[in-house]
């Protein structure tokens, strides 16, 4: 019912209505498209209640201009008066439509760039013409990730509504009893593959269902999307490489952009296309010099009668590391060999292997004698520790003991590293792992962790990522205790980002994946594709940018945060294919994902924040970082590498590659109390979520300069 009104709006709406009827009295109004006379069934169901949508400030209505009808009328607000240019329906195609279905709210020209106008349009199915209706009052494009804003977030009648990169303000806020889509399809069943030749192979899968409709099936393989196809197709050729594997899945994803939990795995690993029984040719011309205790290895690139793809390096017969390559990349012909001990004579030699498991013979030996100081990036190396599972979250506590938690086997683990003894603290409840990155995940513990015991621990459980805090006592988790301080972060196979950290304010900021859904990274609403910060006791802190726990958004799957000596954020994220990134986190940042991936793509969109690093990801995928000295270091899985970069004001320069392939692939990296780092492996069982099914290290670095 209409409340009752003052003689004043009253009579504002009364003559609004007269003026509006004027207009449309005064103009031809378009007939309708006889495709749209007769409704489909899917547009039937859309077609039920349709309601008004207000902006909050004024209470005005969302308007078609002047109740034009012609495809390319603006929209602004206005007094409600209940004519058909206020009337909308949410249909199940995420479109938002008007004058009794027969248009669509619609970006004009299809714009992703800031500010963009919003029209109606004929209906057409257009990316440009699908909306979000967001539980904090936004609606934003699905296409250009903008929000529906009034122009100036003025209130009075006639203000044009147009699109404008998303800032939580009050402008961007609507009220509405249009109720969108939130209930994701169901798992895609019966993934598998048909025929696997060296370099394609058939992946088919049953069809979810949905409340509304499945509209396409997401294919990844290892958290990588391959390609997306449209429902009610289920099966998909996809291009491989010849004796690499993969782990395929699928996802399906619906008109309103929910994604399902990802299917079951299926391994693959493509023959060879051709046997391959000829080794590549020795490298050649090997030096090594030496400085300080770090020695620089190069040599000239072997030949191969298909392709070289590895150097091995060893240091008198022990292999110290491997330099790899892909497919279509070939692998570098140098080596850094660190840690070394001071005034010592040390002999390399390298050898080269193909694809297929031939090894070259070996290259000329180089000796070179280490020099007597340590002015290099590292002295040392010490393994402190081993475990059957992956250490994922990792934290010292004041005794210089770690904690470190076991993403597959769920428990937290107590570790002296002077001795390698280990006591386990417990089991941390309602943790799920999703066959995939999900488990048990980050850790911190607050400053005051002496006195109030809270360890804070980031996790999936089984219907989301969440974090909790539970206290600690005669080391052991006091289960009882437990608090559950953030949950409803979704939670999918890959992408659940996870790492945990205690800002120099106080403030606990936790990164969270996409969820395989790229559009929640751009989605202010969702909790996902975000770097989150929380008061210690799980609140909002008051000076968050947009009154929610979000502190900068547009990531794909970031797993490293650390502070530097000003008391400035970084963070390391994934990207997909392409390229990784290191970002300076500023608050309130938009960093792009996913229309721009690195460098790549759609990165000069204006509000798009460019990272300071990037990484090939054949170089990168790189989890955890640790800022010592203002130097930061990041710890790579893919890479198999630890990169040092040092931090000068806002980038990061004298960038050097650290353990290339010695350790394989590196987890985390956390300062130790020394003035090192801590440093953990992640090399097998660290696709599943089978527990203990690993073989780890966890290593102290003692760095130099
Ligand atoms: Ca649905
Ligand atoms: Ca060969
Ligand atoms: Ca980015
Ligand atoms: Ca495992």
């Amino acid at each position: 019912m209409m409340p009752h009104r003052s003689r004043r709006p009253r009579l504002f709406v009364l003559s609004a209505v007269v003026a509006a009827l004027t207009v449309a009295a005064s103009l031809a109004v378009p007939t309708v498209p006889a495709a749209q006379a007769a409704p489909t069934a899917q547009a039937a169901q859309a077609a039920a209640a349709p309601a008004r949508i207000t902006s909050v400030p004024s209470g005005r209505c969302l308007d078609v201009t002047g109740n034009v009808q012609t495809p390319g009328t603006g929209v602004n607000i206005y007094d409600c008066n209940n004519q058909a240019n206020q009337s909308w329906t949410f249909s199940t195609a995420s479109e938002l439509k008007t004058f009794a279905d027969t248009r669509c709210l619609d970006v004009a020209s299809h714009a992703t760039t800031s500010p963009a106008k919003a029209q109606i349009y004929t209906c057409n199915g257009g990316a440009n013409q699908q909306w979000r209706l967001n539980a904090n009052g936004t609606i934003t494009g699905v296409e250009s990730g903008l929000c529906l804003d009034v122009t100036g977030g003025k209130t009075a009648n006639s203000t044009p509504v147009g699109m404008l990169t998303c800032n939580g303000s009050a402008g961007q806020k609507f009220s509405t009893s249009l109720t969108p889509d939130t209930t994701p399809p169901s798992v895609p069943g019966n993934a598998h593959i048909g025929t696997l030749t060296c370099d394609s192979v058939g992946f088919g899968w049953n069809a979810s269902t949905d409340n509304v409709g499945v509209t396409f099936y997401d294919v990844f393989h290892d958290g990588q999307l391959m390609t997306s196809v449209a429902a009610p197709a289920r099966r998909v050729d996809l291009t491989v490489v010849a004796g690499v594997k993969w782990g395929l899945y699928v996802n399906a994803r619906d008109a309103a952009g929910n994604v399902s939990q990802a299917s079951r795995t299926v391994s693959i690993t493509p023959p060879q296309c051709q046997a391959d029984t000829q080794p590549p040719t020795a490298p050649t011309g090997l030096t090594a010099t030496a400085s300080g205790t770090t020695v620089t290895l190069n040599w000239k690139a072997a030949t191969d009668n298909i392709s070289v793809r590895a150097y091995d390096i060893y240091r008198g017969s022990a292999k110290v590391g491997t330099v790899t390559g892909t497919a279509s990349s070939t692998p570098a012909t140098t080596f850094v060999d660190s840690a070394l001990a001071p005034v010592t004579t040390y002999v390399y030699v390298v050898v080269a292997r193909d694809g297929q498991a031939n090894v070259s013979v070996k290259s000329a030996t180089a000796s070179v004698k280490t020099g007597s100081g340590y002015a290099q990036a590292v002295c040392s190396v010490s393994q402190v520790g081993a475990d059957t599972d992956i250490p994922w979250g990792l934290v010292t506590l004041a005794d210089g003991s770690l904690l470190y938690s076991r993403r597959d086997a769920h428990d937290i683990v107590h570790l002296n590293p002077s001795t390698g003894a280990k006591t386990t603290l417990g089991t941390v409840p309602n943790v799920s792992s999703t066959d995939g990155e999900g488990g048990l995940l980050g850790l911190a513990i607050a400053p005051d962790f002496a006195s109030t015991h809270w360890l804070y621990i980031m996790h999936t459980s089984a219907t989301d990522n969440r974090i909790v805090r539970i206290k600690v006592e005669n080391d052991k988790l006091v289960n009882s205790s437990e608090q559950v301080l953030l949950s409803g972060i979704l939670r999918n196979k890959f992408h659940d980002g996870g790492r945990l950290r205690f800002g120099p304010d106080g403030k606990l900021y936790a990164s969270t994946g996409d969820a395989q859904n790229g559009d929640n990274a751009q989605n202010l609403a969702s909790l996902n594709g975000k770097v989150l910060r929380l008061n210690a006791d799980g609140t909002v802190p008051s000076d968050n940018p947009y009154g929610s726990y979000v502190w900068s958004y547009g990531h794909r799957n970031p797993q490293g945060l650390a502070f530097d000596s000003q008391g400035r954020l970084w963070e390391q994220e994934f990207g997909n294919s392409v390229m990784d990134e290191t970002n300076l986190i500023v608050k309130g940042g938009n960093y792009g994902w996913p229309a721009c991936e690195g460098t790549t793509g759609s990165c000069g969109t204006a509000g798009f924040r460019a990272p300071a690093q990037t990484y090939p990801t054949s170089e990168g995928s790189c989890s955890g970082i640790a800022i010592v000295r203002d130097v930061l270091y990041v710890a790579c899985e893919r890479g198999t590498r630890l990169y040092r970069e040092v931090i000068s004001g806002t980038s990061l320069t004298n960038v050097q590659v650290l353990f290339n392939g010695t350790y394989g692939r590196l987890r985390t990296v956390e300062p130790a109390p020394d003035g090192g780092l801590w440093l953990t492996t992640s090399n097998l069982g660290d696709k599943d979520s089978i527990a203990n099914n690993s073989d780890e290290k966890l290593l102290h670095v003692t760095l130099g300069m």
